[in-house]
């Protein structure tokens, strides 16, 4: 048969959001390449994606329904029919429902796709039921949060804009793995002569690329951005008219906290030398067009929120929010322009129901009560994996009472405590549409190839649970380009010129939030709200993290790889034979100081947990950190925990977000 090409995206949780085109000869997707008329993606894919073929073709796909035939965890099952699969769920979670309430029922998802239909296609099914709520907030919620209470919902410029910039700070962002396509401005922006600062906790992929390298300690960056804005008063490169037009509370925020933060005292906090701290003000008060870019990884502290609150306030106290290569860019709010009560329904909710904070997971099943959870309904997400606390949330799924139903691609850590596996299709086999973080794109996808043995989409299972539930509304029997037509035809003013038959070819189009030369915030005062009258902390001032106390000596950074995306990735060998060993890195001091050696292997311990390393021994990460990359499987771990085993549930100071970074460690030679 001959090749055909079909476009689509890349459904994983990452900022860009890739343009795809793909390759089928005889039902089978041969080649995945780059969009190259995508206009971020332009052409080129990120190693991860590069063969996806090998994933959705991959010899270990889930083929049929699996029940449990061997002890909680063992991962031995035995196929047997969706009719019969669907059946048994339908008859527990209707006796759970008469018996202890639907309240005992929870549903764990999160971005395994980020497609709009297939990601958040369970919520009505379980505002039906009536089942407990799950708070999303494993990823960024802080960020969210702590941005929002400087400057409400502006929305963020275009990606692209900092080409212009003649200073860009990547500021806690490894975009060489989490961004990839974000760095083609950046590269642009260089070659016009700007220079590029990194600021993060270690010198990874992405310090290369950087004219600078500043390391600070982690969870210090509320502190570095309070003395950096001493500096520039002090340093007279305060942009006041800027102030005086746009900004609420900057005087409040001289008088009350800056005086707090002179550079010797902010040297001491970060870890910056009070040279580099001078010459970064310097450098940033100057610029013409100073740009910051912001990860992730420094809002998952017990400070996280705040941390942003006050990041946001320098581009205010230069006035680079006015300048056109200038300001700051967090993540694009593109969410907001799609209704998706359409798909989730809210409204079908029986009354109040509880929510869960899913970081909390792992005491929601070893410790809640009122009711006990019950039944585990999992996809989208490999929290044994993923989630802080890995030794809670493996106690919790080892629960012999608890009946675990998981919807999967793979055998994952999750679904190898499952009672009950059901096979889920690949991107490639479903279609949805799909809008991004990383910049204003939106595209359609429709199927390129069939179901893989017996998979089904997330919808399609979730109608199939309908039906048997005996729910008859409308939207649980609506096909996913039915609900995309849907969600198209409500209508938002970002969306306003997006042409619809570009969208039905396929094709990326890009949403107008109308970021032009209007400087009205989308903050209540309609100015930048350095002084926030609305929240218990009104000002920014520097937190400790909840780590600050804890007496182990290492700090334990669980960065993102370049090969992998979460637990998403590990399925492939080739890019596990990239990543080599499941590693812990650690300075030449600190593991001297242990009698530790390039390639031991080591436990690293605190509090929570132990977990089996090879250590590597680099100076690319300084004394008093350990980094761990990449969230592995156990199977192919050393030991059999991986690195969320030393990570806690402890949540952020505003959104209810996960606290990855914050945590200590020591590390030992494995017995
Ligand atoms: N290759 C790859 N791509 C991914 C992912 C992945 O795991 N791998 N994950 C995806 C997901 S889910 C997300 S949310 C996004 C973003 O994923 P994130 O996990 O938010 O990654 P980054 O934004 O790159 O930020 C991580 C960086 O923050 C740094 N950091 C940690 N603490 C501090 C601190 O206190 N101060 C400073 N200055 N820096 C700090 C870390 O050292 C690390 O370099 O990426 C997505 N893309
Ligand atoms: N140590 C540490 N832990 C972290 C992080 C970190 O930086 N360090 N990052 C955190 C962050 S930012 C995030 S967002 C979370 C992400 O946590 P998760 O969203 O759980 O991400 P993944 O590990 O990618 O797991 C997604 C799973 O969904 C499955 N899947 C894919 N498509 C479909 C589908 O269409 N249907 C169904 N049913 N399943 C599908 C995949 O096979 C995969 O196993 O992890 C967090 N965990
Ligand atoms: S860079 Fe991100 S969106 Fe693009 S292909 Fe890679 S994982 Fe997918
Ligand atoms: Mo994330």
């Amino acid at each position: 048969m001959a090749a055909t090409l079909h476009r689509s995206v890349c459904p994983y949780d990452c900022p860009d959001a890739c343009g795809l085109v793909v390759r089928v000869e005889d039902d089978r997707a041969i080649e995945v390449t780059g969009d190259p008329e995508h206009p971020f993606t332009r052409g080129a894919l990120c190693p991860k994606m590069n063969r996806y073929q090998d994933t959705v073709h991959h010899p270990e796909r889930l083929t049929t329904p699996l029940l449990r035939v061997g002890p909680k965890g063992a991962g031995e099952f035995r196929p047997i029919a969706w009719d019969e699969a669907i059946g048994r769920i339908a008859d527990r979670w209707r006796d759970l429902a008469a018996t202890r309430g639907a309240e005992s029922i929870l549903p764990y998802s999160y971005a395994g796709t980020m497609g709009l239909i297939q990601r958040n296609a369970g919520h009505a099914f379980f505002h039906r039921l009536g089942a407990s709520r799950l708070d999303r907030t494993i990823c960024s919620p802080a960020k969210s949060a702590g941005w929002a209470l400087a400057l409400g919902d502006t929305p963020a410029p275009h990606p692209d804009a900092c080409r212009q910039s003649d200073l860009i700070l990547l500021w806690g962002l490894n975009a060489a793995a989490t961004n990839v396509h974000g760095l083609h401005a950046v590269r642009e922006a260089k070659r016009n002569g700007a220079q590029v600062w990194l600021i993060d906790t270690y010198a990874h992929a992405t310090a290369p690329l950087c004219d600078r390298v500043v390391l600070v300690k982690p969870g210090s960056d509320g502190a570095l951005a309070l003395g950096l804005l001493h500096l520039l008063d002090a340093m007279g490169l305060a942009d006041e008219t800027f102030l005086e037009r746009h900004v609420l509370g900057h005087a409040d925020l001289r008088a009350r906290i800056l005086p707090d933060y002179p550079p010797e005292r902010v040297a001491a906090l970060t870890g910056v030398p009070e040279a580099t701290l001078r010459e970064l003000a310097e450098a940033y008060g100057r610029a013409r067009d100073p740009h910051v870019r912001l990860g992730n990884g420094l809002s998952r502290y017990g400070n996280g929120a705040m941390t942003l609150r006050t990041l946001a306030c320098l581009p205010a106290w230069v006035g680079a929010y006015a300048k056109p290569g200038g300001g700051a860019f967090a993540s694009t709010s593109t969410g907001g322009a799609f209704s998706m009560q359409v798909v989730t329904r809210e409204d079908l909710l029986p009354g109040p129901v509880r929510t869960i904070n899913m970081n909390r997971l792992g005491w929601a099943l070893t410790e809640l009560d009122d009711p006990k959870v019950a039944s585990l309904y999992v996809y989208n997400a490999n929290p044994a994996a993923v989630n802080p606390d890995q030794n809670a949330v493996l106690r919790g799924l080892a629960r012999e009472d608890l009946f675990t139903v998981v919807h999967e691609r793979f055998l994952t850590d999750t679904a190898q405590f499952a009672d009950l596996v059901l096979p889920a299709t690949s991107s490639l086999e479903h279609s949805d549409l799909y809008r991004s973080y990383g910049s204003y794109c939106v595209q359609r996808a429709r199927a390129a190839v069939p179901p893989v043995g017996e998979a089904k989409s997330n919808l399609e299972v979730f109608q199939r649970l309908a039906r048997a539930m005996g729910f008859t509304e409308d939207v649980f029997s609506r096909s996913a380009d039915e609900l995309i037509d849907a969600l198209l035809a409500e209508p938002h003013p970002w969306r306003d010129g997006i042409s619809t038959e570009r969208l039905d070819r396929g094709l990326a189009v890009e949403l107008d939030p109308g970021t032009g030369s209007d400087l009205r915030f989308g903050t209540p005062s309609g100015r930048i709200e350095i002084l926030n009258p609305r929240d218990a902390e009104p000002l920014p001032r520097f937190l400790p993290t909840h780590s600050a106390t804890d007496p182990h000596p290492l700090q334990l950074i669980t960065a993102p790889a370049v090969q992998s995306l979460n637990s998403t990735f590990i399925e492939r060998e080739d890019l596990r034979r990239r990543m080599g060993a499941m590693a812990v890195q650690l300075n030449p001091e600190e593991a001297g100081a242990r009698g530790l050696r390039d390639g031991d292997l080591v436990t690293v311990f605190n509090g929570l947990g132990e977990v089996t390393f090879t250590l590597k021994v680099t100076d690319k990460v300084p004394p008093g950190l350990a980094v761990a990359e990449g969230v592995w499987w156990r199977r192919f771990a050393p030991g059999d925990r991986t690195v969320n085993a030393l990570t806690s549930q402890r949540l952020t100071d505003r959104g209810g977000g996960s606290t990855f970074y914050d945590n200590r460690v020591d590390v030992r030679a494995m017995a």
